[in-house]
C-alpha cells in the first residue's frame, strides 16, 4: 500500500504539515484515514477523541501503537500548543476546545481540505440536503462507462484521503455540510448543491449557517450545476455566478444549451438537454420526481466533464438505485412494502411520500429528529396517509406537530410497526418506512434500521 501511494496524487502533496504540531481530532472512519495518511508521510501527530471507546481505537492500537492518543473529555491542556487540528466531521468546530484553538490562530482543517490541497486530477463535488449518494453513485457510473478510472466517496463510503490511493482519472466526492465547514481549498471542476432543506439543526443555529457551509462547495472556478426548482439553491448560485460557467436543471422544458430538463414527446417524458432528448424517464429504474431531478443533475455534471453521451445514457438506464432509498421489499395481499430508511430528514421523507405509487400510505416515522421542524409533513400526510405509525425518541414531538387530523399511533419497535401496518393497510396501499429522522436512538445507523425492517417484513409476512 505504502509503495503504491508514492506513484499517486499524494506524491506531489505540498508539505502541509512541515514544522507543525498536529492533532487529529476524532477517531472514527475519517480520523483513521487521516492517521494512515500522516503516518505514510512521516508526519508526527497525536490523536484525541472525546469518546472513551472510539470505533477506530482497536485499529489504531494494532497498526500505530506509538501514536499518542487522548481519550475522553477534551483536555484544553493537550490542545494548548497544537498548530493544526484535523477535525473529523462529527465534531462541531464550535466545540469549546476547538473554538479556543481557532481563537489563538491555530489552523482548523478537515480531511477533505488535505485532499483538496493534494489532489491533481479533476474532482466532481456533490452536496445537498438529499440525493447526494444517489447522484454521486450515478455520476461515478457515468465516468466508469466512459472507460475512465473513477474514485468515488467521502461522505459516502470511502473517506476522501483513502481515495487518493486509487489514482483515478476523475474523483467524485459526496460532501456533507460538516466536511465543507473545514474545507477551504477545494476547486472542483464541476460542483452542485442538489437542494437545500432543513437538516442537522441540532448542529447549526440557523438554516443560514447550514446553507453557508454547503455554499463552500462552489469555491474556485469550475462549472456550477444549479437546481433552478430550488429557490435557495438558485439564489445562492446567482450570488456566486460571476465569471463562472453555470449549467441549470429543473423539471420543465429546457430552453438553451445550458439547461437540462424534461421534454414531452408522444405522451412520454424524456430527460433532455436543450432541444435534445436523451432518455425516456420510464427507461430508468429509479422512480419518483426526485430521482428525475437527480438524473438531470447527474447529466449536467457529466456534460460539464464532457463525458460521452452513450456513457451517461447507459449509466442512467442501468443504475438500479441504492438500498434503503425508497427500496421496494415485497407485495403481500395487494400491499407493497418499501424501505426508505435513508429518509433521515423531512425533505427526504417528503420526496419518498410523493414518489411511492399507491392508493394510500401507512407511513412509519420517527427517531432522532435533529431539532427539525416537522410541519412540512402535515399537508402531504393528510393527503396521502391512511395512518402514521410513530417510533423512537422524537415520536411525541412529531405527533404534536402533525396534530389530530392524521390518524396516528405510537409503536415500541419495528415489529409492532409491521404488525399494525399489516392490520391497517388495504389492498392498493403501500407501507413506507421513511422516518424523517436519524436512527441512533435505536439503531447503529440507517443501514441497520433498514436491514432489520426488511428482514422482519419478510419474516412476519411470510
Ligand atoms: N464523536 C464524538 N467525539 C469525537 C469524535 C466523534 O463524540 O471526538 C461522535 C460524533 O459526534 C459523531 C460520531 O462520533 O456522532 C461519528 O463522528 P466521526 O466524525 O468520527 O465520523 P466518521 O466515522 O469519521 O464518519 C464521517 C461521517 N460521519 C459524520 O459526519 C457524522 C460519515 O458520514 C462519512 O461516511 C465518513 O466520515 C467518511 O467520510 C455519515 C453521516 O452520517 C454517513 N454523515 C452525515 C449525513 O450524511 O447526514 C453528515
Ligand atoms: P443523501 O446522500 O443526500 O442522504 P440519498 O441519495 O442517499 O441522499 O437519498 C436519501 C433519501 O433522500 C432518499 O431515501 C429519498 O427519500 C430522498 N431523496 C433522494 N433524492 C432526493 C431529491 N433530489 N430531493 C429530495 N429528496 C430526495
Amino acid at each position: 500500500m505504502q509503495t503504491a501511494t508514492h506513484k499517486h496524487d499524494s506524491v506531489n502533496c505540498p508539505q502541509i504539515f512541515a514544522g507543525k504540531r498536529v492533532m487529529v481530532v476524532g477517531l472514527g472512519k475519517t480520523g483513521l484515514s487521516v492517521v494512515r495518511f500522516l503516518q505514510q508521510r512521516g508526519v508526527q501527530f497525536a490523536v484525541a477523541d472525546s469518546r472513551v471507546h472510539p470505533p477506530g481505537l482497536k485499529d489504531m492500537q494494532e497498526d500505530f501503537p506509538d501514536v499518542p492518543i487522548f481519550l475522553g473529555e477534551f483536555d484544553p491542556q493537550v490542545f494548548a500548543s497544537i498548530d493544526t487540528l484535523v477535525v473529523s466531521p462529527g465534531i462541531a468546530i464550535s466545540t469549546p476546545v476547538i473554538a479556543a484553538c481557532a481563537q489563538r490562530g491555530a489552523e482548523i482543517i478537515g480531511d477533505v481540505e488535505i485532499f483538496a490541497r493534494c489532489v491533481q486530477k479533476p474532482v466532481i463535488a456533490i452536496t445537498g440536503s438529499n440525493g447526494k449518494s444517489t447522484v454521486t453513485t450515478l455520476v461515478a457510473e457515468m465516468v466508469r462507462q466512459s472507460d475512465r478510472r473513477v474514485a468515488a466517496g467521502a461522505n459516502l463510503g470511502i473517506p476522501a484521503l483513502d481515495l487518493l490511493e486509487q489514482d483515478p482519472d476523475i474523483y467524485v466526492l459526496e460532501l456533507s455540510s460538516f466536511q465543507l465547514e473545514t474545507t477551504h481549498s477545494l476547486n472542483a471542476s464541476a460542483s452542485t448543491i442538489l437542494n437545500l432543506s432543513e437538516d442537522h439543526m441540532d448542529r447549526y443555529d440557523t438554516i443560514k449557517e447550514y446553507v453557508a457551509a454547503k455554499a463552500k462547495i462552489f469555491a474556485g472556478n469550475g462549472t456550477i450545476v444549479s437546481n433552478d426548482d430550488d429557490p435557495l439553491v438558485s439564489a445562492l448560485v446567482k450570488s456566486q455566478a460571476k465569471n463562472r460557467k453555470v449549467l441549470h436543471f429543473k423539471l420543465a422544458t429546457p430552453q438553451s444549451k445550458t439547461e437540462f430538463g424534461i421534454r414531452r414527446v408522444a405522451d412520454q417524458d424524456w430527460l433532455a438537454h436543450a432541444d435534445e432528448e436523451i432518455l425516456p424517464v420510464a427507461a430508468m429504474q429509479i422512480k419518483g420526481q426526485h430521482n428525475v431531478a437527480n438524473a438531470l443533475a447527474a447529466l449536467a455534471l457529466g456534460v460539464a466533464m464532457e463525458l460521452p453521451l452513450h456513457a451517461m445514457q447507459n449509466a442512467l438506464q442501468q443504475f438500479p438505485g441504492l438500498p434503503h432509498r425508497s427500496q421496494w421489499i415485497l407485495e403481500k395481499d395487494g400491499v407493497n412494502w418499501y424501505n426508505d430508511s435513508k429518509g433521515t430528514n423531512v425533505g427526504a421523507s417528503l420526496a419518498a411520500i410523493a414518489g411511492i405509487p399507491a392508493n394510500k400510505l401507512i407511513v412509519i416515522l420517527g427517531g432522532l429528529g435533529k431539532e427539525q421542524d416537522f410541519t412540512p409533513l402535515r399537508a402531504p400526510l393528510q393527503q396521502r396517509a391512511r395512518h402514521v405509525l410513530l417510533i423512537g425518541k422524537d415520536a411525541p414531538l412529531i405527533a404534536k406537530t402533525l396534530g389530530d387530523t392524521i390518524p396516528q399511533s405510537f409503536v415500541q419497535d419495528l415489529d409492532e410497526a409491521i404488525h399494525q401496518a399489516r392490520q391497517l393497510a388495504q389492498s392498493g396501499d403501500a407501507v413506507l418506512l421513511s422516518p424523517a429522522c436519524a436512527s441512533f436512538d435505536m439503531f447503529s445507523g440507517y443501514e441497520q434500521r433498514g436491514e432489520i425492517f426488511m428482514q422482519r417484513v419478510k419474516v412476519l409476512l411470510a
